[in-house]
């Protein structure tokens, strides 16, 4: 059974939506935000203290574009991952890395200095420019959605659900009403997923069987 640490918005939401999409058997684990502070225990488990982290036998992971890639790959085949010997290989495996080196990176500054640090340690000008350089880095996700559906492929991949999270936190820290026209609808075409909805629904029903309030979200 594979175990997913998460925490309600997180990015573990990355791999909880490509479990859905690829109908395996998981647990979650809700923890309340940010672990390292309210679940100490959690450091015991992960080190790090952040997550995801996914657990799947010996295997451990704690990056979740990279958990969404190992799900596909050793639980594949499947049309979520593309191969090596397909043309789009390469523009696969960059959209991968830009989800969360180029679009969530910035996005977790504004969050961290708009909302999570104590009053007197904001920053509007790090939040502010960050946001400008997070609607910056989008534009290539508006041009590529012009052109077509999904990012890559000509169909839905695993490069989608990693990319759609950034614009599901973009979303609950108020930067969506800043989205172009084509990330508007990529954005709305990703909600519409059954397997979307369906992560969705998990992480609000393990938050409540678990006992661990929707908190802030990163
Ligand atoms: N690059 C990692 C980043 C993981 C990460 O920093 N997660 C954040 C939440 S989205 C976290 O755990 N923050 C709490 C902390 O740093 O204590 C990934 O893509 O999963």
């Amino acid at each position: 059974m594979i175990t997913l640490y998460h925490c309600d918005g997180a990015r573990s939401f990355r791999p909880l939506w490509m479990l859905e999409e690829l109908g395996l058997a998981y647990e979650l684990k809700m923890l309340p935000f940010p672990p390292r502070v309210f679940a100490k225990e959690y450091l015991a488990i992960n080190p790090l203290g952040t997550i995801p982290f996914m657990v799947d036998g010996e295997t451990k992971m704690t990056e979740s574009s990279g958990i969404c890639h190992y799900l596909g790959t050793r639980y594949g085949p499947t049309p979520l991952v593309v191969g090596v010997d397909d043309p789009a290989y390469g523009a696969f495996l960059n959209w991968m890395y830009f989800s969360d080196a180029t679009l969530t990176f910035p996005q977790t500054l504004v969050l961290r200095y708009s909302q999570l640090e104590p009053q007197e340690r904001r920053n509007p000008q790090v939040a502010g420019d960050y946001a400008k350089w997070f609607l910056g880095r989008l534009r290539a996700v508006e041009a590529a959605t012009g052109k077509a559906e999904t990012l890559c492929a000509g169909r839905f991949t695993a490069a989608d659900i990693v990319n759609g999270y950034a614009l599901r936190l973009a979303e609950n820290i108020g930067l969506a009403k800043e989205f172009g026209p084509n990330v508007a609808a990529y954005w709305a075409r990703l909600q519409a997923r059954d397997a979307y909805r369906r992560a969705v629904a998990a992480e609000q029903k393990a938050g409540l069987d678990q006992n661990v309030a929707p908190r802030v979200r990163a």
